[in-house]
C-alpha cells in the first residue's frame, strides 16, 4: 500500500465478501445509515430503469463486488447484465447468489422492497429468477487497465452502471480520469452510464479493516465525466452518509450521463 491507495494483493487478501454484506447490506428493519443510504440508492435506480425509460440489450456493471440490489430495476430494462469484480471472491459471492447455493447472501428483503416500489411485493421470487436469468456472466475486471475487461470480446453495451467501485479502485484524480476513459470504452456511442460513489470519502472500512477512498467533491465528479466525453442528464447529491464507523463520506451522488458520439 505505499501508494496509500488499497491495492490489488490487498483486495484479494483483505476484502472479505460476507462481513461487507452484513454489515452494509444487511437491511433489517432499524433506521441505520446503511439502511438509509441503500434505500435511497434503490429508490433512484427504479426511477432510472423502470420510470425513465433507460432499457437495452446489454448492461456491465462494473466492480459489482459481491452485491446484486443494484441490478434490481435494471433487469426489467435490460435483456442480458454482466457482472464484473476485481477479486476472485466477490466474483464467487456472487455465483454463489446466482447458483443458489447453500450459504448464500440473504437478499430477499431487498428484493422485496424493490418489489414494492415496483408495485407488488409478492413477486419477490419471481424476480429472484428473473435476475438471475438475465446476469450472463461475471467476469474479471481491472478499471486501471486500459481494457478493463481483459481480451474477452463483449458487444458495447448500452448501458455501464457502477456503484461504489470507482472511489475504491483510484488513487488520485488522475487516475479516477484514466479509470472513467477505460470503462467507456466499454459503452456505444449514445449509451448510458449510471454513476454511484460516496463523496469526500478517505475511507471506508469493513470490520477492522480500512480500505482507501478517493475523496472528490461533486464538481470534481462532473469535470470528470464530462472530460470522459458524457453529457451529463441527472446528478444528485445523497446527503446521508454512512455510519461513523463505516465510512468517512459526506453523502453520496448519483449521476446520469450519456456518451457523446464523438467521445
Ligand atoms: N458495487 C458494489 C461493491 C462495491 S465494493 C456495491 O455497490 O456495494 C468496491 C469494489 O471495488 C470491490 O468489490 C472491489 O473488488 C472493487 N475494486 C477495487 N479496485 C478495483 C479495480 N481496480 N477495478 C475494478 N474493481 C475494483
Ligand atoms: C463507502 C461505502 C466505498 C465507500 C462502500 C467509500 C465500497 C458500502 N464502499 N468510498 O467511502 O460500500
Amino acid at each position: 500500500m505505499e501508494s496509500g491507495c488499497t491495492g490489488r494483493e490487498a483486495y484479494e487478501k483483505l476484502f472479505n465478501p460476507r462481513e461487507y454484506l452484513e454489515k452494509y447490506y444487511s437491511f433489517g428493519s432499524n433506521g441505520s445509515a446503511e439502511n438509509v443510504i441503500l434505500t435511497q440508492l434503490l429508490k433512484k435506480l427504479y426511477k432510472t430503469f423502470c420510470l425513465g425509460g433507460l432499457k437495452g440489450d446489454l448492461l456491465i456493471d462494473i466492480g459489482s463486488g459481491p452485491t446484486i440490489y443494484q441490478l434490481l430495476s435494471a433487469c426489467e430494462a435490460f435483456r442480458e447484465i454482466v457482472a464484473t469484480d476485481y477479486t476472485a471472491q466477490n466474483r464467487q459471492e456472487l455465483q454463489k447468489w446466482l447458483s443458489k447455493e447453500p450459504g448464500a447472501f440473504n437478499w430477499s428483503p431487498v428484493v422485496k422492497y424493490v418489489c414494492e416500489l415496483e408495485g407488488d411485493r409478492n413477486k419477490w421470487a419471481e424476480k429472484e429468477e428473473k435476475l438471475r436469468r438475465a446476469v450472463s456472466r461475471i467476469l474479471e475486471c481491472d478499471v486501471t487497465c486500459s481494457q478493463p475487461l481483459g481480451p474477452v470480446s463483449l458487444p458495447q453495451a448500452d448501458c455501464l452502471l457502477s456503484t461504489l467501485c470507482l472511489d475504491a479502485a483510484c488513487k488520485d484524480l488522475p487516475s479516477y480520469q484514466a479509470a472513467l476513459k477505460h470503462i467507456t470504452t466499454l459503452l456505444k456511442p449514445g449509451g448510458y452510464l449510471v454513476l454511484v460513489d460516496a463523496l469526500r470519502s478517505s475511507y471506508y472500512m469493513i470490520g477492522q479493516q480500512k480500505f482507501s477512498s478517493l475523496s472528490l467533491d461533486l464538481e470534481a465528479v462532473e469535470t470528470a465525466v464530462k472530460g470522459a466525453g458524457f453529457a451529463i442528464q441527472q446528478l444528485e447529491i445523497i446527503p446521508q452518509s454512512y455510519s461513523r464507523a463505516q465510512a468517512a463520506n459526506d453523502g453520496l451522488f448519483y449521476l446520469v450521463g450519456q456518451k457523446l458520439s464523438q467521445a
